[in-house]
């Protein structure tokens, strides 16, 4: 990586030039860096001329989130573009295409996505978006099984887990998920209105032992290969297309962590609409599509997760009678435990979310953190005793509603 520079806007222009066959020779490129997320620059090239349009996402040596006090590994560029065409190749539709991969810069160069919205964005503005649930069940459903013992050849996994060895990506999970929200860790950033909420949590033992039996998962059960950072910021989204991007904390881990991923999102949502939601019929309206949606997504998951196993399973004793049943129930169980985790880490952890940060009330705030954080802290705490998602969908209403 010695010939490793953080790109300007001029710089990216120039870059662009470099690729064949994209842009016509000496024609005017205009560049705008529109990175908004905690750790890359994102570069969006256009061409007035044409109308062609690229991206370039580079990775900086360290967390822009916290600054340069936080070195980080530029391998996340590789990483994120593999996984990136792994993926392509297992669901086309629903990721942006890699052009390619430049590793001196840790730069990708991807397909424009600029007619899609960030989901984060398109939630918090209240939009309903029907075929997500569809598209992302089956993004997960394709993504985990076919990079798994159940769907590829074992050995080749192997291989391909190696690849995917991503220690510091890993180890930012591991602090800021499976352990600061449980104790009074600096990185932690909680607002002093919650604070008495924070120090529950910290005294809560029995919730500390879920909280160490998810995080054994995550550090040791390599089930396939996941996204690792399946937020709805990580997804591009408009009525008919949905696309999954940043899979640069991809790594061999556990299914539920992806999936969890997902439905926390819709979930941090579902509690932030104390704060978006007009008036209490539309909160609810709005609610409602969110929990069916949570539900929806999981259905999606399985239905197609079953179907891939039932037509592709490659290992002979994994089709003996009720082993199915029995992986698809555990599946749901670390789903509720993950997506709790994932709830409660981004109320009072280092990262937060817009949906929730952004309500400018601080006292329909308040109530959309506790909100959060206690629908996350039951789903914790309940994920071990989980049979079905109508639960999950009870235990939210439950929580959001005391
Ligand atoms: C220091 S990075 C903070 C968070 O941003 C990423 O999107 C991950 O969720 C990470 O935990
Ligand atoms: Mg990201």
């Amino acid at each position: 990586m010695s010939n490793y520079h953080p790109l300007s806007e001029a710089q990216a222009i120039e870059y662009a030039r470099s690729i064949p066959d994209l842009f016509q020779a000496g024609s005017e490129l205009a560049s705008r860096e529109i990175g908004d997320g905690n750790l890359n620059l994102v570069f969006h090239i256009t061409e007035p001329a044409t109308g062609k349009s690229i991206i370039l996402k580079q990775a900086l040596p360290y967390a822009k989130v916290v600054g340069e006090s936080w070195p980080l590994t530029l391998d996340r560029a590789r990483i994120e573009s593999e996984a990136l065409q792994i993926e392509e190749a297992l669901c086309p539709d629903l990721v942006p295409h890699v052009y390619a991969y430049e590793s001196d810069l840790a730069l990708t160069v991807m397909e424009d996505l600029s007619d899609h919205v960030i989901m984060r964005r398109g939630l918090i503005e209240r939009n309903q978006y029907p075929l997500f649930a569809e598209h992302i069940g089956r993004f997960l459903a394709h993504t985990l099984f076919f990079t798994s013992d159940l769907g590829k050849n074992q050995q080749e996994k192997k291989v391909q887990l190696g690849r995917f060895i991503n220690p510091e990506l890993c180890k930012i999970t591991e602090d800021l998920i499976f352990d600061d929200p449980y104790r009074d860790a600096e990185t932690n950033s909680i607002e002093p209105h919650i604070r008495d909420a924070a120090e529950k949590i910290w005294k809560d033992h029995e919730l500390h032992l879920e909280v160490a039996i998810l995080r054994n998962k995550f550090l040791t059960s390599a089930q396939a290969l996941l996204h690792g950072d399946l937020h709805t910021g990580s997804i591009f989204i408009k009525p008919d297309s949905t696309k999954v991007i940043d899979p640069e904390f991809a790594y061999y881990g556990p299914m539920g962590f992806d999936i969890g991923a997902v439905l926390a999102n819709l979930l941090l949502n579902f509690a932030a609409q104390e704060g978006w939601s007009p008036d209490p019929e539309s909160r609810t309206a709005y609610r409602n599509y969110l929990l069916q949606t949570v539900k929806d997504v999981w259905t999606h998951f399985e239905r197609n997760f079953r179907a891939l196993w039932n037509e592709h399973g490659v290992d002979r004793v994994f089709q003996t009678p009720g082993y199915q049943d029995h992986f698809m129930a555990s599946l749901l169980q670390d789903t509720f435990g993950f997506t709790g985790a994932k709830m409660v880490r981004r109320i009072y952890g280092l990262a937060h979310v817009a949906d929730i940060d952004k309500i400018e009330d601080a006292a329909a705030r308040e109530r959309a953190q506790r909100m959060a954080l206690a629908i996350g802290t039951t789903l914790i705490r309940f994920n071990r005793q989980a049979k079905s998602i109508d639960e999950l969908i009870e235990l939210a209403i439950k929580e959001s509603t005391v």
